[in-house]
Order: C-alpha cells, then structure tokens, then sequence
C-alpha cells in the first residue's frame, strides 16, 4: 500500500516510515514533485487536517493523509492552538512564541497546557480522524535545546523535565504526535492484514 503524507516536512516522513512494514511505504508531496504549501486557512485543528488531507485526496485521487497540532494553554482560553506556528507574527519565531506564552502567562497560576495532535486518513474514499494528547504545563523560564517549537517550556505531567531537555525517541514515546502516530499505524497495519 502506498500513502501521501499531505506535508513539506520530510522529518515527519521519516518518522512514520522508520515505524511501518515495507508493505506500506509513505510519500512525502517532494516524492510527487509538488512543491506548494497546502493551505491551511482552518480555525480548528481538525478543519486544517481535512483541508489538507481533502485537497491531497481530490488532486492526485491516492490514499493519503495529513496531520496538525497546537499547544492549548488552559488560563489563555486554549490559545495559542490553530495558531501555534505564527502565534507572535508571521515570521513564525519559536522565540517570540513563546516569548508571547511566557508574558500572557505572568501572574496566572494556572500553568496547565496540552498539545494536541490531529490525524486526518483518506484510504480507499472513507475518512478516519485520530488524536493524540500530552498533557503538562507551562514552566517559567526555559530549559532545554533540544526538540522544537515550544519544547523548552513544556513540561509533560509526571516529569520534571521539558521536551527540550528530551531526546527525541525519550520525547515520541509520551507526545501527542506519537500518541496519534501510533494510533494512525496501529489502524494500518490492521488494515493491511
Ligand atoms: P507542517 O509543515 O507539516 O505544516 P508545522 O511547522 O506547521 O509543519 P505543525 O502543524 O505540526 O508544524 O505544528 C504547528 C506549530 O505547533 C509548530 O510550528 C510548533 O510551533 C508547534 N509544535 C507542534 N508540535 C510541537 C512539538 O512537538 N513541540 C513543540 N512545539 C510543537
């Protein structure tokens, strides 16, 4: 069975293929030469993974599928959310993020946050959705180089370190994207079978 994974990113590519058979190979839009940014105009998660799974599914008519996550901070009414990767402005700066998290923040005792993950499927004409949730909180200041994105000041409940200051296979074990990647393989290796 062969996939589209509806992204620009070929880290997220490799990630899932290193987890599947060789029954079931993934395609990156480099692999079909499509060199665009899907559009992800959206207000939810959800609406931004069908958008790009849907537009991938009506283009090329294959199985494919296309993922999206946001960091819901509980005191900031779920922000930043949809609006992760340019939450501080268009540059999408993972400083200025989380520069802007960090000062809405300032004062508020409620600290928890969650990222969330949304999994968009097409195969075969029928649609699957799967979710995968880390729940944690926002720390003060920042730890950790590694990872990306907000990493260095999210804290999964239960540890006393951030993702930042995981290594990546430490961190895909508990995170969101790992949790709906799973769920996502789980599926399709029962599927091919
Ligand atoms: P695409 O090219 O696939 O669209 P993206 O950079 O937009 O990748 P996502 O939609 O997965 O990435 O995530 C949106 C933003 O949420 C991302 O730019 C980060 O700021 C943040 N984010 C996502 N996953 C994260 C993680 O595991 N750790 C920290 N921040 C994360």
């Amino acid at each position: 069975m062969e996939l589209i994974f509806a992204t620009q990113n070929p880290n997220k590519v490799k990630e899932i293929q290193n987890q599947l058979t060789e029954n079931i190979k993934v395609l990156s839009l480099a692999d079909l030469d499509y060199p665009e940014d899907l559009e992800e105009t959206q207000n939810t998660l959800e609406g931004n993974a069908w958008q790009k799974a849907d537009f991938i599914y009506e283009h090329f008519n294959r199985n494919c599928f296309a993922d999206d996550t946001g960091l819901e901070v509980e005191a900031l009414n779920n922000e930043p959310g949809v609006y992760s990767a340019r939450y501080a402005g268009a540059e999408k700066s993972f400083e200025a993020n989380m520069n802007k998290v960090l000062d809405k923040l300032k004062g508020k005792d409620n600290r928890n946050a969650r990222f969330r993950t949304v999994i968009a499927l097409i195969i075969d004409g029928e649609k699957y959705e799967f979710e995968g949730i880390c729940e944690g909180e926002i720390i003060e200041n920042k730890r950790g180089e590694e990872g990306f994105g907000y990493d260095p000041i999210f804290q999964p409940k239960g540890y006393d370190r951030t993702f930042a200051e995981m290594d990546l296979s430490e961190k895909n074990k508990i995170s969101h994207r790992g949790i709906a990647v799973k769920k996502l393989i789980d599926f399709l290796l029962k599927y091919e079978s």
